[in-house]
């Protein structure tokens, strides 16, 4: 292993002796929650996982480093320091490490990062997907492509609707990603319990979600796993609301010619400036309710190795 990756030495030990680990993304950090919110959030994850009898292992690269298992300093430092932090995906690895820069990892490079240090599940808010209009753009996220080759599974509320998410389900199909539904038929929509699209499967409990994982990757099925958890009731909002705003938000970023990797955290901002910090609440909450889930996925899947 070269010296461009590094384990927590508490992340190893906790591998070793065969205990539930949580991966965590950084990207939500540094570019999904303004600061203090990001940083409390990101410690109170590490808390839930902790609490679940699972341990945590934040992913992000500093100074060139990717490290699994960020200490309490280094998420310090991808809070409090957003605008010298870039966002990271999968092809950004190579010029993030190469020449020794600061990264926040999104879904696809925290997969990555993951399954290199042999964990196999991963909590977050909502993975990115197929961009609405992406007819025209193409803009379709990367996270979509890593579920389809590296073993992690994701658990997460969907995916927002600022994307596509009937667009989003035919590409996971494609991918051969399973989108299993813990105790829902539907599809959530981050904010929202319930999009009107089906997950390909509803599972119930957690021995069973991990009895599916466990036989994707015995039988030799490379790729990951979408658990869709839907956000807690008292904190869904109705979805009629929430899709005035993302349409308007849509509208700003036209007129503002954001484009690219920068258009989900614009997009996220604009959203919660709108919902005069609601959606933010909703959207802390939800990815704690993620944590509980992984950590006890991440539980189950130890306690029945493969
Ligand atoms: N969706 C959210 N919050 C986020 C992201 C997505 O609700 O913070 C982040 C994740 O890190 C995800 C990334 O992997 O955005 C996707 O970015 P893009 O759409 O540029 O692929
Ligand atoms: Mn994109």
């Amino acid at each position: 292993m070269g010296t461009n990756f590094e384990v927590s030495s508490r992340v190893k030990e906790a591998l070793a002796d065969g205990k539930g680990v949580v991966a965590l993304e950084s990207t939500i950090i540094s570019h999904g929650m303004p600061y203090p919110q990001n940083l409390e959030t990101a410690l109170a994850l590490e808390e839930e996982i902790e609490k679940a009898g699972a341990v945590p292992a934040t992913i992000g690269i500093i100074q060139g480093k990717a490290i699994v298992g960020l200490s309490n300093e280094g998420i310090h430092f991808l809070a409090q320091n957003a605008k010298k932090i870039n966002k990271t995906a999968r092809r950004d690895i190579p010029n993030i490490i190469g020449l020794g820069k600061n990264g926040a990892t999104t879904v696809s490079s925290t997969m990555f990062l993951a399954k290199k240090a042999g964990i196999q599940v991963f909590a977050t808010g909502g993975i990115g997907g197929v961009h609405r209009g992406a007819s025209k753009s193409f803009d379709i996220s990367s996270d979509l492509t890593e579920l389809g080759r590296t073993n992690v599974a994701v658990v997460c509320s969907g995916v927002k609707s600022i994307l596509d998410i009937g667009m989003t389900l035919e590409y996971l199909e494609t991918q051969g990603v399973p989108v299993l539904g813990y105790q829902t038929d539907k599809m959530p929509a981050f904010y929202t319990r319930e999009s009107s699209y089906f997950c390909d499967s509803k599972i119930d409990t957690i021995e069973d979600l991990s009895k599916i994982i466990s036989a994707k990757w015995n039988i030799g099925l490379e790729g990951g796993v979408v658990v869709a958890n839907p956000v807690p009731e008292k904190y869904s909002y109705p979805a009629g609301e929430i899709e005035d705003v993302i349409k308007s938000a849509i509208l700003e970023l036209e007129r503002f010619g954001v484009t690219g990797k920068d258009i989900t955290p614009f997009l996220l901002g604009k959203i919660k400036d709108v919902t005069k910090g609601k959606s933010l609440e909703t959207n802390i909450e939800l990815v704690k309710e993620n944590a509980r889930v992984a950590a006890a996925l991440a539980n189950e899947m130890v306690r029945k190795p493969l």
